[in-house]
């Protein structure tokens, strides 16, 4: 299919800064600053192209997404949650760093419907550097959040070609432009400006939202495991407040005996407990003695966006192990 089926979509661009915007004054410079490019001059620069779809801009902010917060997703997810409502959006593309994208993109996947497409994108180079990928990437997002069929897929994050779903999309080089992975599924789609092709149907038609968006994001600390680790790395983490803690194990979730035992004390004065892996890729699947000590396996969740699943149930009051294990099984 290479036609979007809404090819005079109205599409609404949340602006939030990254590299996408981001300029360095020379094309051959290494430095640059995000979020330079305001989100008027880039819709000018995209309708350039002979754009088909009808493009409006709103610029949340203006950051590197690894200042990232809170407070800025709660204005991200309003906005989208009104584009979902509003007969005027076909489809919404927020503009985004790369160093966060995914967990920004799981949180929007967790908390909103996904009866229209919702597309992040980015850029590993700046937009005046030789060779950037900004503006390729966008008209691609654009494409896909165009497209009828990029609804029921839950949120979309489109780098070098390549859809790839929230629940899979991982940042996985430091640089290059084709930086990000898919775990366990890779690339949903294919997209080109000029092409779009799906590799299956949608699975999620019409799925109403899976959680309420937290009112206030619970403390939920990532313990990195290490050769040699001691007891006080996870003491230091259960300060008054802390709600759970993911585990970034190694292979397949594991850490040292006494840290083991420690975060089974922690699980039993009622922190929640998530194993999942600082490897980059494979499941972490539960074990006879997450049982007994009231762990949950993170499965194909890496630790950040373990970390946002469990804030996101915990805040919804949910914190029974079973019941999370059950969020983190599904797809
Ligand atoms: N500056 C980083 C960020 O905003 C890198 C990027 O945009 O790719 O995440």
């Amino acid at each position: 299919m290479n036609n979007p089926k809404n090819s005079s979509a109205n599409i609404l661009i949340l602006a939030t800064g990254g590299t996408i915007a981001g300029t360095a004054g020379a094309a051959l410079k290494r430095d640059y600053r995000p979020g330079q490019i305001g989100i008027d001059a880039f819709i000018q620069q995209a309708d350039a192209l002979g754009l088909k779809a009808r493009l409006t801009g709103r610029e949340v902010a203006a950051i590197g997404s690894e200042d990232m917060h809170p407070d800025l997703w709660s204005t991200l997810y309003s906005a989208c949650a009104e584009a979902m409502d509003d007969p005027q959006v076909d489809g919404v593309v927020i503009t985004h760093g790369t160093d966060t994208a995914e967990e920004t993109a799981l949180l929007l996947d967790l908390t909103l419907p996904t009866n229209k497409p919702i597309v992040l994108v980015g850029a590993m180079r700046p937009a005046d550097a030789v060779g950037s990928d900004g503006m390729r990437n966008f008209v691609n997002a654009i494409r896909v959040a165009a497209d009828g069929d990029a609804s029921g897929r839950g949120v979309l994050l489109v780098m070098s070609d390549r859809v790839i779903s929230a629940r899979d999309a991982r940042k996985a080089r430091t640089s290059g432009t084709d930086a990000f992975r898919g775990f366990p599924r890779d690339s949903i789609a294919s997209v080109t400006p000029s092409s779009l092709d799906w590799f299956g149907d949608p699975w999620a038609t019409d799925r109403p939202a899976r959680f309420a968006f937290p009112d206030k994001f619970p403390t939920v600390p990532i313990l990195y495991a290490y050769a040699g680790m001691q007891t006080d790395a996870v003491d230091c983490l259960m300060q008054d407040g802390t709600k759970g803690i993911v585990l970034a194990g190694f292979g397949e979730g594991n850490a040292p005996g006494i840290i083991r035992r420690r975060l089974a004390e922690a699980a039993e004065s009622e922190i929640v407990v998530v194993r999942a892996s600082r490897v980059d890729e494979g499941l972490v699947d539960r074990e006879s003695e997450d049982d007994e000590s009231g762990f949950i396996a993170a499965r194909g969740l890496n630790p950040v966006k373990a970390r946002i699943l469990l804030q996101v149930m915990l805040a919804s009051g949910i914190n029974d192990p079973a019941l999370i294990q059950q969020a983190f099984d599904r797809r």
